[in-house]
């Protein structure tokens, strides 16, 4: 299943290692083809190619519009090599087998992310780049594809140890290659989303008006207003207060953190409860019952859910109530009450509940506001969500599926949780949080700690990261962060990737026997 490489077709945007891999290929005889910029850049760098328009007899046309969207092209790709019609096309057509398919696309992401006007994040959606990534990687039996710089390496390994392209290496590049896509058409589909939400996002910014003046802000030497406004996403802006002092400052930021994270966990999948503290989880859990899932939260870390702010994704009910007023507690959000369960609340003078109607959408398109010295700074809010996410296994372990359900759990919450975040769960509960420390490592350490000291407390043999998963809102920059969580016990790990030093934290993983998965998007919180 070794296929050889005779020919081919380079079309790429990003351009970084491009000329010593192509080198490296005609080196050892391989015919290149390529689109106008690659061949350019192959050429001055003394390298002979084929122009495509040599094989398409057409020139590229329509501002490159349309440059390899050509039978010569797809039928060099697709043909399957040993199928006699196939190859009598081939013939009849004088079309070429393409052995390799090098594309990386037009940069639609950057481009957005820049802020580029309307027509040029349209001009930036690659039509032509997609299909031959897709076709190749459909023929995978026969030709390889590559979709990013980090896997010329692969290619180059097999012709060196084999003289051509292994099945093996095929079909992980086949599986990479419509990751790519589809990451691709994601990002389009939720700028779409965005320029629907927001016409003019970059004119104004807020429509809101003045809902309250608080008490004070953040400290009391500090004054402070509450305005309601901008998107009409069901929450602490449009909840009924049905009892309790009025909310502060903090109680309203801390509110919105807790109601927004356990947003994250459709009801129809079941209970889920989140305990915010000082805006961070320190506690969350999905669980059969409320009052279960808030048994679980409870248990991550009770010394801090002390004071804190309780959040239910379903209609609070009497048994959950009444577990929550064992310890003193803030605020309870959630999108409705039963009778019973605000009468076991209304015991409780001071604590205040919060009724919305409704679970925000988390997927919903939004904007955030920050202010600094000066101005202020707008973002889309992250509303990418886990279960919409490519998750590729990076480790010779696959997660087993109960490990895969606890590292999409960890990684919704490591959502929520301030950078840098390390999430421990266990069991669709999180065992172990580290929050907001400005080193990994630390956050892997502190969050381990934690856990360690609620098993203490719970008279428990070992510490409740054993045999836990981990989440990391951005990738591990070095091994470190990773064997700390590997020390602490943990058997699975999910983080975004995508660090130059990928390659080591695998390896340390694998010597490990721990199962990986990257997910290609970060969380970032700060
Ligand atoms: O505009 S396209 O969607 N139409 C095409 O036919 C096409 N073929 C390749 N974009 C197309 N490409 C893209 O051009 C590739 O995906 C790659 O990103 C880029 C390389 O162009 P150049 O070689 O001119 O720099």
């Amino acid at each position: 299943d070794v296929r050889p490489i005779a020919r081919a077709l380079l079309s790429v945007s990003d351009k970084a290692g491009l000329v010593a891999f192509a080198q490296t290929l005609a080196a050892r005889g391989v015919e290149l083809v390529s689109t106008g910029g690659t061949r350019k850049a192959l050429a001055d760098a003394g390298l002979k190619v084929l122009d495509v328009s040599d094989l398409t007899g057409f020139p590229e046309m329509m501002d490159g519009r349309v440059k390899t969207l050509h039978p010569a092209v797809h039928g060099g790709i697709l043909a399957i090599r040993d199928n006699a019609e196939h190859q009598a096309a081939m013939t009849a057509h004088g079309i070429g087998p393409i052995d390799l398919v090098v594309v990386n696309l037009y940069p639609f992401e950057e481009t957005v992310a820049r802020g580029a006007g309307y027509d040029e994040c349209v001009e930036n959606i690659d039509i032509g780049g997609p299909a031959m990534i897709r076709a190749a990687a459909k023929n995978h039996a026969d030709v390889a594809v590559v979709v990013d710089p980090s896997g010329y390496a692969a290619v180059l390994a097999d012709l060196d140890a084999q003289g051509g392209t292994t099945l093996a290496t095929r079909r992980k590049l086949a599986q990479l290659a419509y990751a790519r896509t589809a990451t691709y058409d994601a990002a389009i589909t939720r700028w779409f989303a965005e320029v629907e939400e927001d016409a003019t996002p970059r004119t104004r910014i807020f429509d809101g008006t003045l809902a309250e003046a608080l008490r004070y802000g953040e400290n009391p030497h500090q004054s402070a207003a509450f305005y309601r406004g901008g998107a009409a996403r069901p929450g602490v802006a449009t909840a009924r207060q049905l009892q309790g002092k009025a909310l502060s400052y903090n109680n309203l930021n801390d509110t919105d953190a807790a109601y927004e994270a356990v947003a994250e966990f459709d009801p129809a999948q079941g209970p889920a409860v989140v305990i915010v503290k000082h805006a961070n989880p320190c506690g969350v859990a999905q669980g059969a019952s409320l009052v279960e899932a808030y048994a679980k939260a409870l248990a991550c870390d009770p010394t801090s859910a002390f004071g804190g702010i309780v959040a239910l994704n379903r209609t609070l009910d009497a048994e959950a109530a009444r577990a929550i007023v064992e310890i003193f507690t803030e605020v309870i959000v959630a999108p409705d009450a039963t009778e019973e369960a605000a009468a076991i609340i209304g015991a409780k003078k001071n604590l205040r509940l919060l009724v919305t109607g409704a679970l925000p959408d988390p997927r919903a398109a939004g904007t955030q506001v920050k202010s600094l010295a000066g101005g202020l700074l707008v973002q889309s809010r992250d509303n990418a969500v886990v279960d919409d996410m490519t998750l590729t296994v990076v480790t010779r372990r696959a997660p087993s599926p109960k490990e895969l359900a606890d590292l999409a759990f960890a990684f919704r919450v490591a959502k929520h949780v301030k950078s840098n975040a390390i999430v421990y769960a266990k069991d669709l509960a999180t065992v172990g949080i580290g929050a907001g420390q400005m080193s990994r490592v630390d956050s892997a350490r502190i969050a381990a700690l934690k856990a360690q000291e609620a098993a203490t407390a719970a008279g428990l043999a070992q510490t409740l990261t054993r045999g836990s998963v981990v989440a990391s809102d951005a990738f591990f920059p070095f091994a470190d962060g990773l064997l700390t969580a590997i020390e602490a016990g943990a058997t699975a790990v999910i983080q975004p990737g995508g660090s130059i030093r990928d390659k080591d934290v695998i390896a340390a993983a694998d010597a490990a026997g721990i199962a990986m998965v990257f997910t290609g998007v970060r969380h970032f919180r700060h």
